[in-house]
């Protein structure tokens, strides 16, 4: 089995049941488990800031699947919840993104591991850092390194 880390963001129609539908979804995922699920929280738009805020979390897996087709099973699930992909880093029902897989370091047209902003946004790396604080980021060193880089950042666990 492989160790994937992924996050859950929606800031439309009702985020925190969305997140929670999306855990459900990821257990369901085959030849994969979920090991670990962080709370939810509450946290302010990064990016494009006219938007409704988030409402983020973090799973990780026990998975058999190669990392591109986890990556297919997460846009899979993104479209059963009605993703529509309008803007860039705009609003949306549900987002799922891929953001270690084991200690791989590749880049790929379609997926960057790690995910190259993950130890600059404080929803994701606050989530993680509560299930695995010393994760480590290839490249940067552990999560818990990277919070104090974020404190500044909007986020309220629910
Ligand atoms: N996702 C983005 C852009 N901005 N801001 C928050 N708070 N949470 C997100 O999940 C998020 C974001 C692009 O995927
Ligand atoms: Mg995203
Ligand atoms: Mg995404």
């Amino acid at each position: 089995m492989n160790t994937a880390f992924v996050a859950l963001g929606a800031n439309l129609g009702d985020p925190a049941a969305n997140l929670r539908a999306a855990f459900a979804a990821l257990a369901n995922l085959p030849e994969s488990r979920v090991v670990r699920a962080s709370s939810l929280y509450r946290t302010a738009p990064v990016g494009f800031a006219e938007q409704p805020e988030f409402v983020n979390a973090v799973a990780e897996l026990a998975t058999a699947l190669a990392p591109e087709a986890l990556l297919d099973a997460l846009f899979d699930i993104e479209q059963r919840f009605g993703r529509i992909r309008a803007e860039r880093n705009g609003p949306r029902t549900l987002d799922l993104d891929l953001l270690l897989y084991n200690n791989l370091a590749i880049d790929l047209p379609r997926l960057t591991l790690p995910h190259p902003r993950l130890h600059l946004r404080a929803f994701v790396l606050q989530p993680l850092a509560e299930i695995a604080p010393h994760q480590i980021i290839p490249g940067r060193g552990t999560v818990a390194a990277w919070l104090p880089a974020v404190a500044n950042q909007g986020i309220v666990r629910l």
